[in-house]
């Protein structure tokens, strides 16, 4: 098994930096679209088969160092009893949004096994096809990132809802937020049970909080999750808050082994910052894959650059790949930091 990337996570020395890419089985793949159109998103999600096979695509096709287990963080939530489709053009709809205490207390706790078994199922089938490959990672969302979709019945652009139940009902905020806690902590002791071999924790709206309110609505839950998991398991486990430049210092009280960059920050600023307490992951912008091939091989070398330092360094875009990207880029992508890292080592 190739383990750079699980040796980045803990610091350890590599031969080269490896790569994932956030999204990297998805819209961008014509090889997703031919199966994935034959049914619904959330079908996919459900067939362990098909969604095992999905997950190998960009393990074939742009020869990354890590695979994501193919699911979505809304896919837990379904099963705490709040109703999801996937509607084409919109997007996620909780199709009744979770707003006063009676639709808190009618939320349960998923049994990873009995009512999320087919997660797992799909986890068992790729620890056996990955076996001689690359390693698992399993994730879930962040409370916080959940919350905005199960209180806005959606994807949102302020978050009123979400903003006005943290001001105006702290209390009601807090049972709903130690309930999807508690079912994470339920869900990704499952994935580990199950198999995979690193965890990323996805808080992909986190930077739309004040840091005042990361404090009390955001980070809490997080370490809470992780102080669980690190009770059960030493696997690596990242952290990433998209859009977090501001929450850096919160974000270092985690615990988590990595923390995940979106590109607006330098990463020579971090590593300042973080003293080689973690390992970092990050951080090209994800648009930079449309630059011709010479300054994309500048890019990479510049964010290479500026990782020199860093206890661990994994390398990944700032958030998700494009659906309008072209896969070649993708794949030369990581071709690029494969080589410019052998050579700076
Ligand atoms: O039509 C389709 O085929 C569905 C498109 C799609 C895909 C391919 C969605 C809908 N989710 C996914 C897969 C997915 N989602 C993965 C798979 C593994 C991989 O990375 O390759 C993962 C890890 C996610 C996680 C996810 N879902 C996040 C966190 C990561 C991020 O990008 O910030 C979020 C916010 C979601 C919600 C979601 N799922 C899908 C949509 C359209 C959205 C809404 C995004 C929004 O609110 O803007």
């Amino acid at each position: 098994m190739n383990t750079t990337f699980l040796k980045a996570c803990k610091g350890e020395k590599t031969d080269y930096t490896p790569i994932w890419i956030m999204r990297q089985a998805g819209r961008y793949l014509p090889e997703y679209h031919t199966i994935r159109s034959k049914c619904t998103f959330l079908e996919l999600c459900k067939n362990p088969e098909q969604a095992a096979a999905v997950t190998l695509q960009p393990i074939d096709i742009l020869g990354v160092d890590a695979a994501i287990l193919f699911s979505d963080i809304l896919v837990p939530l379904e099963k705490m009893g709040a109703a999801l489709e996937f509607q084409e053009k919109r997007g996620p709809i909780f199709l009744n949004p979770i707003r006063d205490k009676n639709a808190v207390d009618k939320l349960g706790i998923p049994d990873p096994e009995d009512d999320l078994g087919y997660v797992m199922d799909t986890i068992r089938i790729l620890t056996k096809e990955l076996k001689d490959r690359v390693p698992l990672i399993g994730f879930s969302g962040a409370p916080f990132t959940l919350s905005t979709y199960l209180i806005e019945g959606g994807s949102s652009k302020n978050y009123i809802n979400t903003k006005r139940m943290i001001y105006e009902a702290p209390d009601l905020y807090k049972a709903l937020m130690d309930k999807i806690t508690d079912c994470t902590i339920e869900y990704l002791k499952g994935q580990v049970a199950a198999g995979v071999q690193a965890l990323q924790i996805f808080d992909s709206w986190a930077g739309v909080l004040a840091p005042c309110d990361f404090e009390v609505a955001g980070i809490p839950y997080v370490r809470r999750i992780i102080s669980a998991l690190k009770e059960v398991t030493d696997i690596p486990i990242i952290y990433f808050a998209n859009n977090g430049a501001t929450l850096l210092d919160q974000s270092l009280t985690s615990n988590a082994d990595v923390l995940g960059l979106d590109w607006r920050v330098n990463l020579q600023e971090v590593i300042k910052k973080v003293d080689g307490k973690v390992s970092l992951q990050g951080n090209m912008d994800p648009l930079a894959l449309f630059l011709p091939d010479n300054k994309l091989e500048q890019r990479v070398t510049n964010v290479l650059e500026q990782a020199k330092g860093a206890r661990g360094h994994i390398f990944n875009l700032g958030h998700g790949i494009v659906p309008e990207t072209d896969p070649a880029k993708a794949k030369l992508a990581v071709q690029l930091v494969h080589e410019i890292s052998k050579k700076m080592r």
